[in-house]
């Protein structure tokens, strides 16, 4: 990783410890926390697709390449962005493997730290580096002219598969004249009056977006994390602003959902988004949480991580492990510029969907484990009186040695998609089950054991 993102990543990981003795009270079993109605659908779904797509998408080298390779606004606006052509980009296709995969909603990026809009945005200052065009789709690249709109075409073929709709929104914007690449937010603040202007652009910009595509969610970044009263041009965004942030998304859109990363690490947002990592059983977040991952190293499309995507069999036990704690799961895709899923990609989301088929009622509706610790071979999940084993190691010796829930009796035990019951025996408040010799799905068999 690059400098600045190392640096950044420090800086986060020193503001999340001191915050979280304060933000993240160790809960008693996982998911000790109630949902507000209007987050009923979300923390009922579970799972859903993240989509980074944008300017760098054609670049092929990844959403910080900018800040990464230290390329010039004047260059990465002529000769990235411009040329930047997804016309193979295609919503239904996009949709249809995101709903096979079992995913319930679609998060994409409207803009990400590029500051480059997906969306024809009127806003007067997100212009390119002369000042003169406007830095989207529509106005600067020649895929303006076919009059397409990528992000409304998401968002329809969405409502058609009855899957919920969200937008991502980035506060540090590289390419923004109020700002320049560098400092701690990884963008600097040209004066103060830059800022009071670029806030309230970016105001005018959300309320764009939740005007034309109505989003479910609102998944902010490029926040980062600074509590100060007073912002300064290199600390610019404070933890106040990330107050008032989310009080205007719900000032405009009452029940759309906000992340924490209005200003993270505060408690501020409605759902908390461990990045790429599921907390530790024994510190899970006291209120909704997400964590997003990506199924290779990277968020935008890059080349050379096309051979080194994650096996489906890791990210199907990451799903389970998350629900088992109570939380979301936002698994990310990377289309290339020219607006097609890669192959690996699709790879992926077909194995999760073919192991969703038999599996998702392990995932769906779910309450965290039961259980304060994970057994060595896995997991548990429960819905009301049945639990859920998610078997990740298979017993060699055929005898599959799990906790009992509460002391209760049993009504009968069985492999998730399978109808034979399984024989059993019981020791105070374990139960041993006899299974087979050979693990039925080798990435995650599930055992439910019925309770009475
Ligand atoms: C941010 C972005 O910079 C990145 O490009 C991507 O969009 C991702 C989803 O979010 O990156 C982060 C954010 C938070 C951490 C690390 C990278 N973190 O908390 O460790």
């Amino acid at each position: 990783m690059k400098k600045i993102a190392q640096k950044i990543m420090t800086l986060l990981l020193v503001a999340a410890l001191a915050a979280s003795s304060v933000a993240y009270v160790p809960a008693q079993t996982a998911s000790a926390y109630t949902v507000p109605s209007n987050m009923k659908w979300w923390a009922r779904d579970k799972f859903g697709m993240f989509i980074h797509f944008g300017a760098y998408s054609y670049y092929g080298q990844g959403e910080w390449a900018m800040n990464e390779q230290k390329i010039s606004k004047k260059k990465y606006q002529t000769e990235i962005a411009a040329k930047f052509n997804p016309t193979s980009f295609n919503a239904t296709e996009i949709v249809k493997y995101a709903k096979q995969a079992g995913m319930k909603y679609i998060v994409i990026t409207a803009k990400h730290h590029e500051g480059f809009s997906m969306w024809d945005t009127k806003v007067a200052s997100f212009k390119d580096y002369t000042g003169t065009k406007t830095f989207s789709l529509q106005s600067y690249t020649k895929f303006g002219a076919t009059g397409r709109d990528v992000l409304m075409e998401l968002k329809k073929a969405c409502d058609k598969a009855g899957l919920k709709f969200g937008l991502y929104y980035s506060i540090v914007d590289w390419n923004h004249s109020s700002q320049n690449i560098g400092g701690t937010l990884s963008s600097t603040m040209t004066s103060m009056d830059a800022r009071a202007k670029y806030i309230t652009d970016m105001k005018a910009q959300l309320k764009e977006l939740v005007d034309l595509y109505d989003p479910a969610v609102m998944w902010f970044d490029g926040d980062w994390s600074y509590s100060a009263k007073k912002p300064t041009l290199e600390n610019w965004w404070t933890k106040s602003d990330g107050v008032d942030l989310y009080r205007y998304m719900k000032s405009i859109s009452p029940n759309i959902l906000v992340n924490e990363r209005v200003c993270r690490s505060f408690g501020l947002g409605d759902f908390e988004c461990p990045e790429r990592s599921i907390p530790d059983k024994s510190a899970v977040p006291k209120r909704p949480w997400e964590t997003c991952q990506s199924m290779n190293d990277a968020w935008g499309y890059k080349k050379s991580l096309e051979k080194s995507y994650f096996s489906t069999g890791s990210i199907i036990r990451d799903l389970a492990m998350v629900a088992s704690e109570g939380g979301n799961y936002l698994l990310n895709i990377g289309p290339k510029g020219n607006g097609q899923m890669t192959s690996g990609s699709k790879k992926i989301l077909k194995g999760v969907g073919k192991w969703m088929k038999t599996n998702s009622v392990s995932i769906y509706g779910v309450s965290a484990s039961p259980f304060k610790k994970d057994p060595s071979w896995g997991t548990y999940t429960r819905k009301n009186k049945t639990v859920y084993a998610h078997v990740y190691k298979w017993p060699k010796n055929g005898k599959l040695v799990m906790k009992r829930y509460k002391n209760k009796k049993i009504k009968k035990i069985t492999i998730l998609g399978k109808s034979k019951k399984l024989k059993y025996t019981i020791k105070k408040n374990k139960i041993t089950v006899n299974v087979p010799k050979k693990a039925p799905n080798t990435k995650d068999t599930v055992i439910v054991v019925k309770y009475k």
